[in-house]
Formats: C-alpha cells, structure tokens, sequence
C-alpha cells in the first residue's frame, strides 16, 4: 500500500449531515485507518459523484461510506458506479426520524449491493467499524487494532447498574 494511500472515503450528501458522518471518521481515525470526507450528492452534484467514484477506484480506495437522508439515493447510486464495497448509513431525517433514508438506502434491486447500517450516528460508527472489518481480513495490525478495541468497549461497560 503507498504510503499516503486512503483506504475508506466517506462520502454526504451535505453539509448537514456532517454532525453524524463524523462518526464514522473518528472511529476510522480512533483504529488507524486512512480516511477522506467529502459532500457529494446524488441529485445535487451527480458529476461530482461520478467523478469521485471513477477516481476512488484509480487510486485504490477499498471501501466508500455514504451516508444521506430523506431520499438518500447515495449510497445506491455509488454502489451502482463501482464494484468497491459500498456502505450505507441512513440519516435521521427531521420528517420522518430517517425511515424515509432507510428504506431509500436498503431497499436495493438485486445485483447492486449496498450494506445499510443503523440510521443515524450509531449507524455512522458501526459502518467505520464494518470498514475496519473489511481491512482487518487481510491485514494483521488492523485486525488486532480491532479485536484490542473490542476489549476495550467491553472493559468500560460496568457490571452493575446504579441509580
Ligand atoms: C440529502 O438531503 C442530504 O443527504 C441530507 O440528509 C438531506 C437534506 O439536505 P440539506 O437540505 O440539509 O442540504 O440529500
């Protein structure tokens, strides 16, 4: 891998959607992995997609997180561009508390796969941490990053409840 590679890019369809993508980018960062953040809307900028898509898989990009809300075509759509393993995270929209980005994400026809996580910023977390999975099978340090991470989530979590 170069050295300056970035493995996971991290993709919106805007702005406002930034307070939960960053999840998944603090916990990329938290587990060492190179990651990028870029606003790229599906209706919006359809170019900048296309154009970001064509360039992720030049440059050896391994995974895409997208995420979107209300009609969240995002995530289908890049997945539809690339054979690059595409990951959905479903916004929590103010009009429908991100049912309208859920099923707009998972409901792929089938031969377009996208893997849609959890809607809103547990989503956004959990879809670093699949990332880090997909890494983690082919290489070591990221895998015992990962499993060191785990241990640590555990260990955190007390036994007995207080009032
Ligand atoms: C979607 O529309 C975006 O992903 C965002 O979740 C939603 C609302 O966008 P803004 O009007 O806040 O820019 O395309």
């Amino acid at each position: 891998m170069a050295e300056n590679e970035t493995l996971v890019g991290i993709i919106m369809g805007s702005q406002s959607d930034w307070g939960t993508m960053k999840e998944a980018a603090k916990i990329l960062d938290e587990l060492g992995i190179s990651n990028e953040a870029k606003i790229i809307s599906a209706h919006r900028t359809p170019q900048r997609l296309h154009d970001y898509v064509d360039a992720a898989d030049a440059k050896g990009m391994k995974i895409i997180i997208a995420g979107a809300g209300a009609a969240a075509h995002l995530a289908g759509v890049t997945a539809a561009l690339t054979t690059l393993p595409v990951l959905g995270v479903p916004m929590e929209s103010p009009a429908l508390k991100g049912m309208d980005s859920l099923l707009s994400t998972v409901q792929m026809p089938g031969g377009i796969p996208v893997a849609t996580l959890a809607i809103g910023k547990a989503g956004a977390k959990n879809a670093g941490l699949f990332a880090t999975a997909i890494i983690a099978l082919s290489d070591k340090d990221v895998s015992e990053r990962l499993i060191a991470w785990r241990k640590k989530q555990a260990a955190a979590i007390p036994l007995d409840p207080v009032d």
